[in-house]
């Protein structure tokens, strides 16, 4: 575990939260020990999350362990707008959704979902700025190092079978697009920050509407009554408390959908030209040791995933990428969605020493040295960014 009076002290003698603190424990120096944790999520596990604002909760790089599936009192929560009441989550099975871009279109409850049809997928949950604190420019935004992403079991109905039920697609339809159930602020036009996402139809094969996470109902923090699950994409496409669930022509109009998660140039502003943070990458990273260990054999773990792939192999260097030895996966493969936990015993002498993995999936891609830095800090898998530099005494 991580020696948290080490890194007080270590940032009281660097000042400010500087880059070297994020590359030395793997997250960002300032959010240590932050804030409380807000009300919707008081449940959680204070001691294994870093409350970097009411709305964005990140959870330890340590506390990721090798575990197999996230404990939902450890996942992060990343909120774009204030979460809805509890109110909603009083009566699950009465929650409503819009359906629209349908032959024969309409609204249902959860509860008449519930009898159509059911599924069970593993996969990661990730924000597209995951990463991002480890990008040397200036980024807005949550300094997200690796703690905002989890791997996490969703039950629910596939959207292919809602879709079969109501006669197939309507005419035209390129984008599947769900909309927050979220309360827009008076005042606002609903486009401005409407959390409402389009994602390109074929990923309707996949998708599924879940009522269950971990083997609960929803926590109204990650979205329940009912949430979006698009497996293989980035968090944003997952939308929670989902209130319309459409076949579109076009994508949304919504700022989150034209302008933002965009990927872009230093200094370039978003624009709808631009590729957009649908599909997840290959990435992995060392969760342990972070800081130190003693020296002679040394467990080294971490977790990896594929993206939209199977993984095939992750390699380990402890001498900051000169050298690599292949690792072990640890545990069931879940698919190709879901990250698997891997593992390297290694003889390490006494001195410092970078850890580093580097996953490699079935379709051959594997992770870049580095990712190209980009104005919101998105979507970085670099194994070089992400290693650990660990004293071994
Ligand atoms: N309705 C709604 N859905 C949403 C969001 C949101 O703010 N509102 N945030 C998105 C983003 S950016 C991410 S990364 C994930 C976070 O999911 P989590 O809070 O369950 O971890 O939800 C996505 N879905
Ligand atoms: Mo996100």
């Amino acid at each position: 575990m991580i020696d948290t009076l080490a890194i007080k002290r270590r940032q009281f003698l660097m000042g400010a939260a500087g880059l070297a603190g994020v590359a030395a424990y793997g997250m960002p120096a300032s959010a240590q020990d932050g804030g409380k944790l807000p009300a919707y999520a008081s449940w959680k596990d204070a001691d294994d999350l870093i409350v970097h604002t009411d709305q964005t909760l990140e959870t330890k790089r340590a506390a990721q362990g090798d575990a197999l599936v996230t404990p939902s009192s450890d996942l992060y929560i990343r909120n774009n707008l204030p979460a809805p009441s509890e109110d909603i989550v009083a009566d699950r099975d009465a929650w409503e959704v819009q359906f629209e871009g349908f032959a024969n279109p309409g609204s249902m409850t959860v509860g008449e979902m519930k009898t159509l049809g059911v599924e069970t997928v593993v996969c990661v949950l990730q924000c597209s700025g995951n990463g991002r604190a480890f990008f040397d420019h200036e980024t807005s935004g949550s300094q997200w190092a690796t703690g905002a992403a989890g791997n996490v079991v969703w039950t629910g109905v596939p959207v292919r079978v809602l879709a079969e039920a109501m006669g197939g697609a309507a005419e035209g339809r390129q984008w599947l697009t769900g909309t927050g159930g979220e309360e827009i602020p008076a005042g606002l036009p609903p486009e401005t920050v409407q959390v409402e996402r389009s994602v390109p139809i074929d990923a309707m094969e996949r998708a599924i509407l879940a009522w269950e996470m971990n083997g609960e109902p929803v926590p109204l923090a990650h979205g329940g009554p009912l949430r979006l699950i698009v497996p293989g994409y980035f968090g944003v496409n997952n939308i929670k408390y989902i209130k319309r669930l459409a076949l579109t022509a076009d994508q949304s109009p919504a700022k989150i959908q034209q302008t933002g998660y965009r990927v872009r140039p230093i200094g370039v502003e978003g624009d709808p030209s631009q590729p957009s943070m649908f599909k997840m990458s290959v990435k992995s990273w060392i969760t342990g040791p972070l800081e130190k260990a003693s020296a002679g054999k040394v467990q080294i773990h971490g977790v990896a995933m594929g993206g939209v792939s199977e993984l095939k192999t992750i390699e380990v260097s402890t001498d900051g990428g000169e050298t690599w030895a292949e690792a072990r996966f640890l545990g069931p493969d879940m698919g190709p969605y879901a990250w698997r936990p891997f593992a390297l015993i290694a003889d390490l002498p006494a001195g410092e020493h970078t850890l580093a993995s580097r996953a490699t999936a079935a379709d051959g891609l594997s992770q870049p040295e580095d990712f190209p830095p980009n104005e919101r800090g998105y979507g970085n898998n670099g194994w070089r960014a992400h290693a650990v530099d660990v004293t071994v005494s």
